[in-house]
């Protein structure tokens, strides 16, 4: 099995401080927090052991359904309000669950989700719920124009966008001005990066109010960052946040395993680089989001420590997040020690 702790990482490991998962009745991932009526709600992916084997494609996160975790606040143990939502009981979706996020408008509650559909093309869907926890009824259809994964919604002064999309088994590379051609690849590594997408959302929540846009990620010089440049492009696990005035885009540089950040001073961009948030954790996902709590910032990731390395069975895990006096955030070491 690929990325299984090895003896000597294991060793590494073995005298540093590991934070314990937020439950560790089932594995959990891709961790969205959101805090609703003073609460905390984290929507994470719903990790299994599928038996299929690991590949770039990520054919073995083969997740079916989701569940809703809550706190009371940071340091409660976590509640599980078991399935909210199913595979089966999404119309258009055929497989492949994978990270969610959740809205909430007058009232009612939108989980967002990306699946593959039969023909294996992801899409974004929504299912409207009563409560945080749902249970949450699927759409018929996906959000149409939506693509790729990972769906994250900041509610802006009553607006509401989605930021989303991922590269390789995401399928973002794919997708040109929002066109689909199977030949497209990842830029070359002297062309810009692909950036996440984002569209401002309906009234009603359910689609895309406007086609959706690339978001780019400059370097201090204003050049956008080059596919190359695989330490600080955009790979997937995009989340949107807003902090003394600026918007913060977050996001996984994938292939070289960190959650990196960008700034800027319009949510449509350009998000100037900043630096790291989170150094690789264990396992070949990292994943995040960050959220406010009774004026405290918090960094909600996943790691594959409970489940001995397997990359597709992980844990979600909290850690307290800090500001610099200039908006800068301090990088976080998932294992100190
Ligand atoms: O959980 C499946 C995929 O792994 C997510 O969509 C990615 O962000 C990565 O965490």
């Amino acid at each position: 099995m690929p990325h299984q702790l090895q003896g000597e990482q294991a060793a590494a490991l073995a005298a540093r401080e590991i934070a314990p998962p937020l439950v560790t009745h089932l594995y959990t991932a891709d961790p969205s927090a959101h805090v609703f009526d003073g609460r905390i709600y984290i929507y994470p992916s719903h990790d299994i052991e599928a038996g299929i084997a690991f590949n770039d494609n990520g054919d073995h996160f083969a997740m079916e359904d989701y569940h809703v975790l809550s706190l009371d606040h940071p340091g409660a143990p976590a509640t599980d309000h078991g399935v909210a939502l199913h595979v089966r009981d999404v119309p258009w979706a055929a497989r492949q669950m994978w990270a969610p996020d959740a809205a909430c408008k007058d009232g009612k509650y939108y989980l967002y989700f990306p699946a593959k559909r039969a023909d294996g093309l992801f899409q974004i869907g929504v299912a409207v719920g009563d409560s945080p926890t749902g249970p949450f009824v699927p759409e018929a259809q996906p959000i149409a124009g939506s693509y790729s994964i990972d769906p994250c919604v900041l509610a802006d002064d009553g607006v509401h966008y989605m930021a989303f999309g991922g590269i390789w088994g995401g399928q973002l590379q794919k997708y040109r001005d929002n066109a689909y051609d199977a030949a497209h690849e990842e830029p070359l590594d002297h062309e810009p990066a692909l950036g996440p997408r984002i569209a401002r959302l309906s009234d009603d929540m359910k689609q895309f109010a406007e086609a959706p846009r690339e978001l780019v990620i400059v370097d201090q010089q204003g050049r956008p960052l080059p596919a190359g440049d695989h330490a600080r492009r955009y790979f997937e696990g995009p989340w949107l946040h807003k902090y003394g005035g600026k918007y913060y885009l977050s996001y996984s540089t994938g292939d070289t395993h960190c959650i990196c950040y960008a700034t800027a001073d319009d949510i449509h961009g350009p998000y100037t680089y900043q630096g790291r948030i989170l150094s690789p954790v264990i396992g070949w996902t990292t994943h995040h989001s960050i959220c406010e709590f009774d004026g405290r910032w918090y960094l909600f990731y996943h790691d594959s420590s409970l489940s001995q390395g397997v990359t597709h069975l992980r844990s979600v895990k909290m850690a307290e997040l800090h500001y610099d006096a200039d908006g800068a955030i301090l990088p976080i070491d998932p294992y100190p020690g």
